[in-house]
């Protein structure tokens, strides 16, 4: 039986990365830092064959203990402060979270002697485009971080490719592009927005307040995503690859789509608010992703279109929050 050892096993990612291993007969170990008691209780009663190990990216010791005792054939490093609006107000930790947990990681395996067994996948992100100097972006492009999260997520990058150059490891970057899903955080814009959508339905909510509607971003399915960070360990050599649809819609278009999708066809500008605290100090304002390596390397293609994610998403919004207040789950129309 595989062994793997998720990182951020609590997120969006580590849901369905678990889910999908667990259907592969691994044995997955998910790290939880023990603080937050709710996160590990929804992930026990959710997914009961993950099991959770104490520890903590911004501890050595931790992840070093836990690396030695495991001795994974996998790693997946999903963890990290992952909301780019946190990251202006508490750079210093981000960059230790998100930027130094996998130096951690990496340092762990080869000071365990698991170096040459183990196989490291490491979370990069399409935010490390930022200010965008070519589209659509591939593997590359040069890249423009416009946040703490971005520059951290970029020193992560080149530590992962320079452990592969210099020691010979497995390591390899999934440049993914934003993923969403029934699972994505609330903080996020695409869930905020069907959640909102769905409270004004019900009509337990009377706005939708949100900052900039203009950035356009290349938006995919969790679900789809997390198939392809597995197949890039399957690869008998590492690599980094661009996880993306190859489509460019802005927050608008999404705003627009949910609000359709609940039967509330045009009546966004009724609703949203445009509120200046969800500004941010420096902003990405378009990414569009070129996936054709991971295509023709790893036989990956995105499966769930632009208009189902935001289906997805809203209906089970709809269901989450008629639940909340004890009414019946609203119809929606399938076309407006
Ligand atoms: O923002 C704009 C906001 O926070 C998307 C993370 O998973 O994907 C994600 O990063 C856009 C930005 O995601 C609100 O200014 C407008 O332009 O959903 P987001 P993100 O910053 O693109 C990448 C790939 C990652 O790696 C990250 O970890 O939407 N926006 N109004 C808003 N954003 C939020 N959150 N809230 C608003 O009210």
């Amino acid at each position: 039986m595989k062994k793997a050892l998720i990182t951020g096993v609590t997120g969006q990612d580590g849901y369905h990365l678990s889910k999908l291993l667990i259907s592969k007969q691994y044995e997955v170990f998910g790290l939880v830092n023990g603080q937050r008691r709710e996160l590990s209780e929804a992930l026990t009663e959710e997914i009961p064959d993950v099991k959770q190990v104490f520890g903590d990216l911004t501890d050595y010791s931790s992840i070093s203990s836990i690396i030695n005792e495991i001795r994974p054939s996998e790693i997946y490093n999903l963890g990290g402060i992952s909301f780019v609006g946190l990251s202006f107000t508490q750079p210093q930790l981000t960059a230790d979270v998100t930027a130094l947990g996998i130096l951690r990681i990496l340092e762990a395996c080869k000071n365990s002697g698991i170096s040459d067994g183990v196989r490291i996948y490491q979370a990069s992100s399409s935010e490390m485009f930022g200010k965008v100097l070519e589209s659509p972006q591939t593997e590359k492009t040069p890249f423009y971080p416009r946040s703490p999260y971005a520059v951290s997520k970029v020193f992560a990058h080149y530590m992962a490719i320079n452990y592969r150059e210099a020691y010979g490891m497995h390591v390899s970057n999934g440049i993914l592009f934003n993923h969403e899903g029934e699972k994505r955080g609330t903080e996020f814009v695409t869930r905020k927005i069907t959640q909102g959508v769905a409270k004004i339905k019900l009509g337990v909510a009377k706005e939708l307040r949100l900052g900039n509607l203009d950035p356009k971003r290349d938006w995919g399915y969790a679900g789809d995503y997390v198939e392809a960070m597995w197949k890039m360990l399957q690869m008998e050599i590492p690599d980094d690859y661009v996880i993306a649809t190859g489509e460019s819609h802005s927050v608008k278009d999404f705003v627009t789509l949910a609000f359709k999708k609940a039967g509330l066809y045009g009546l966004e500008a009724e609703f949203v608010v445009q509120d200046k605290k969800f500004l941010r100090p420096t902003e990405v304002d378009y990414l569009i992703g070129d996936y054709s390596k991971a295509k023709e390397k790893l036989g990956w293609s995105p499966k769930t279109t632009f208009d189902e994610l935001v289906g997805k998403m809203v209906k089970n919004d709809l269901i989450l929050e008629a639940k909340k207040i004890g009414v019946a789950v609203p119809k929606t129309p399938v076309t407006p």
